[in-house]
This record gives C-alpha cells, structure tokens and sequence, in this order.
C-alpha cells in the first residue's frame, strides 16, 4: 500500500482533526453503492415506520417523521455492509482507508457503518457531537470516514466541523439525567461560526477524528445528501462499551494485522446510553424536548 497524504496533509490532519480527500471511491464503487441506496428508498415507500433487522434486534431502516410513499425519508440504515456486498467491499477497500492506515496504522480495524441519507424535503439535522461520546474506547485512534454519495453542497445540508476541537475536552452528552447525544444548544451556537463545511464532488470523504465536535443543518435544496459513513479504529484501541451499530464485521483487520495488544490512553467520560430505537436521532429529538 503506498501512502495517499503528503506530509502537509499529514500535518493538517493533526493540526485541525480534519481532512477532505477526493477520489476516496472509485467511480463504479460510487456507481454501485448508489445503486443499492436507491433500491433501498424505493423499498421504503412501502414502510410507514422503521423496519428491517440488526443483530441486537433493534429496525435497521431508520424513516425521518412525514416519511411517506410520494415523499420517503429514509434517514439512516445501519450497518448496511451486512445486507450489501458492495458496501462490504468498499468498506474493506478503499483510498481514504489508505489514509486512515497512514494517520493511525499500520493496523486498522472495522468498527461499525452506517449510511446517513438528507432526501430532498426532509427535516433531517444532527446535532453538534462527539463520536467518541457514543464510542468509547481504550484510545481514541478512531477515525469516522464519511464517504459523499451525492455533490455536497453549500445548500444540503453538508457536514460541518469545528477545527481542532479534537484536542480539547469531552464534552457532556448527557443532560439532566437524560443521553441527547449532543453538546449543549449553547456551546453548539457557541461553536458554529468556527464551524468548517465539508464540501466536494461524490465520491470524496472527509476523514474525523472522533474527538472533533460535529453536526449538520437540514438539507434546503432539491438533491440528495447521503453519506456513507464508516468508523474505523487502530487495532489496539479496544471497545469499553458495546458497539451501539453492532455488526458481525466489528473488529475485523482490515489493514495490518491483529497484535493482541491493548494501548490505553487517559480520559473521563460518562458510559453512553446504548440507543433502544433505530438511530441516535431519537436519542437527539430529546435535545429538542
Ligand atoms: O450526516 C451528517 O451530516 C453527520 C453524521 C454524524 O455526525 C453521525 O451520524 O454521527
């Protein structure tokens, strides 16, 4: 495997938690995962609520409020590299893992995927977070890779960041005794004018460190907005929690080799709450309430 980063791309990453990287899919990688997420939206036209299975039970479609058949709003499919081996395939292979085999290898493991989707008049928003705060491990060589499916714009509702947050503090997911999955409301409008917006054509990615403070707005124009989104880790950073998108690939080496080793690194934080519906946008409508 050669190396993607140049060395100022390297230094970027570390400095601002963050990196853009094109071409992270091939076109007909692209072309395929397209394919599926389609046939899965058609799917949902004959749903009203979430549906399907993952391995602990909970639905794996995951359908925004006002979903309907004329306007389906499929919001979040989890683990989708268990029913599609194109996104098997692409989670196992592709040019921004190279990257993540750079910045925290040379051993990466999976840890869980999902496909997070903003359709043309859904409400869909996530609120600032940390990563790490749903995904607590031995370290924090975690990286979540958020593939574009779709052109990401100004307009739909594209990933925003806050530069180097990833160095600084964990901040609180739960308030008043309740897991919202989110950083305050204030420290989010705190946040936001520091905010970055991942924008690029498809088949690009945006590499995060799982520390880094993120979210998005609603999608505001009339194309899609979906992401593929795949949380890798050094092989030696190892779960406390349970995987809260459990997959049967969880842990699997997919650069690298397996050491049998465990590096931890000093931090506090309270345990997540593990999701008992579909997705942590439930967890986040309490934020709202
Ligand atoms: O879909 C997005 O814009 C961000 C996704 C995200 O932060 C998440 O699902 O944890």
């Amino acid at each position: 495997m050669t190396n993607p980063l140049t060395q100022e791309q390297v230094s970027s990453f570390e400095e601002n938690g963050f990196l853009f990287v094109e071409n992270a899919l091939s076109p007909d990688q692209l072309s395929a995962l397209n394919t599926d997420f389609g046939e899965w939206v058609e799917e949902s036209r004959q749903h009203s609520s979430a549906y399907g299975e993952t391995i602990d039970g909970r639905a794996r479609f995951d359908l925004e409020p006002g979903h309907c058949a004329e306007t389906p709003a499929v919001r979040r499919i989890s683990s989708p590299v268990e029913i599609s081996d194109t996104y098997l395939e692409a989670m196992r292979n592709n040019r921004a893992l190279d990257a993540v085999a750079q910045l925290f290898g040379p051993n990466i493991k999976f840890i869980n995927s999902k496909v997070n989707s903003k359709l043309p008049g859904t409400a869909t928003e996530v609120k600032y977070h940390q990563d790490f705060l749903f995904e607590t491990h031995s370290n924090d060589n975690l990286m979540t890779v958020l593939y574009f499916m779709d052109d990401v714009t100004m307009e739909n509702g594209p990933l925003e960041v806050v530069p180097g947050t990833h160095k600084g503090l964990l901040y609180e997911h739960w308030h008043g005794g309740v897991f919202t999955g989110a950083i305050t409301q204030e420290l989010e409008d705190e946040l936001r004018p520091k905010a970055v917006h991942c924008t690029g054509p498809a088949g690009s990615a945006c590499l995060m460190h799982t520390r880094l403070v993120h979210g998005s707005n609603p999608n505001n124009s009339s194309d899609p907005r979906t992401l593929f989104i795949i949380s890798y880790g050094a092989e030696d950073a190892h779960s406390l929690i349970t995987n809260h998108i459990p997959s049967i690939y969880d842990g699997e080496v997919v650069r690298g080799v397996a050491t049998n080793r465990v590096r931890a690194t000093q931090f506090e934080m309270a345990i997540p709450e593990y999701p008992k519906e579909a997705s942590f946008f439930n967890q986040q409508a309490r934020l709202k309430a």
